[in-house]
């Protein structure tokens, strides 16, 4: 019987429909959507914090409404993702616990300050830029309610680049100092997104078996390069440059040519040794022992509630 089982599954895979919740699945699938879909859910929360700095701070109450309501998505976006964790049989307590312990990994790109506030326009028009494109493909992921979030998630992350790229437009048509922190915003963010799309292939060791079981659709290198050929033309209109000297259209290849980026300095950044790591988990630390008296009262509240209906 389990050998049907396995079979159903396969063909489930490689018909390209989808996985739910309570089909058979096999134990490494389910524990590779556990640590994809939590680092993901991670990085939404963690991700509200670079900024999240400059809520206080936004120059016009216009660019205060539109930043809250962009960070106030990004919760919404990691509630989402935890609860389709959640429909795997992982916990949300438990998966907030290994976060601020370190034992789970976030997105490298929440570990650089932000600055000043051309960085609010640059995460958006970059680093919601590479999150759109790693995104939109994930909206065929085999697991059904990961596919199924993720497309309410890219329609908002899509919002989330349109408001960053016009606060830039704005910028640059603005005085030469606001030129100038454009340009060296892009020059702080421009390596740093790039390797938000992970390893090189060839250093990748999930991709092979998470496209095999239709988790991933494309390999890293596949959507590092769709991003570099989609933002050269974005950066000209906007009359800003890459920090990137080999940087170039290669006519034959149909791509753009890229450098390398700095793989050890991406290597430090997991590891925990980033700028801002220690950071990021102490305020998502004290943020979670304040709340501790909101669940105890939820949980108290609802155990009341539940004796009042005997
Ligand atoms: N940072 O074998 P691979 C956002 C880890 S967007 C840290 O290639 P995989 C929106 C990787 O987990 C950001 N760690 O791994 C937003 C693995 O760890 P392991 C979040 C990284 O999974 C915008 C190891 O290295 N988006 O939040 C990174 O097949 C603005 C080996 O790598 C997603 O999570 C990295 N950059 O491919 C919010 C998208 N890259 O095995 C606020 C979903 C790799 O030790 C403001 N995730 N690692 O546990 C994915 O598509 C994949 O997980 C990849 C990595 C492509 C990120």
């Amino acid at each position: 019987a389990s050998d049907d089982l396995a079979a159903q599954f396969d063909q489930i895979v490689a018909d390209g429909a989808r996985i739910e919740p309570r089909d058979w699945m096999p134990d490494g699938y389910r524990s590779t959507l556990i640590r994809q879909i939590a680092q993901h859910a991670h990085s939404e929360i963690i991700g509200m914090q670079p900024e999240g700095n400059w809520l206080t701070r936004a120059p016009s109450l216009r660019r205060k409404a539109i930043l809250m309501a962009k960070v106030q998505d990004e919760a919404g976006h990691g509630l989402y993702l935890y609860s389709a964790a959640e429909t795997l049989g992982a916990d949300r307590a438990d998966l907030t616990g290994k976060l601020i312990e370190g034992r789970q990994k976030y997105s490298s790109i929440f570990n650089y300050p932000t600055p000043t506030f051309a960085d609010v326009g640059t995460i958006g028009w970059l680093v919601d830029g590479a999150a759109i494109c790693n995104q939109v493909p994930l909206c065929r992921t085999s697991f059904g309610p990961y596919a199924r979030a993720m497309i309410r998630v890219c329609k908002e992350e899509s919002f989330h680049q349109r408001q960053g790229y016009e606060l830039l437009t704005t910028m640059m048509r603005g005085t030469p100092a606001q030129r100038r922190m454009v340009q060296e915003s892009v020059d702080r963010w421009w390596w740093p997104a790039l390797m938000m799309f992970g390893p090189p292939d060839d250093s990748s060791p999930n991709t092979a078996q998470s496209m095999a079981w239709g988790i991933k659709r494309h390999t890293n290198d596949e959507l590092r390069q769709r991003f570099v050929d989609m933002s050269v033309p974005q950066a000209e209109a906007l009359g800003v440059t890459f920090p990137d000297p080999d940087l170039v259209w290669n006519a034959e290849r149909g791509h753009h040519d890229f450098g390398e980026p700095d793989w050890s300095e991406f290597m430090e950044v997991v590891k925990g040794n980033g700028a801002t790591n220690l950071e990021r988990i102490a305020v998502r630390r004290a943020a979670h022992e304040d709340g501790a008296w909101v669940r105890d009262a939820a949980t108290a509240f609802a155990a009341r509630e539940q004796e009042d209906d005997r």
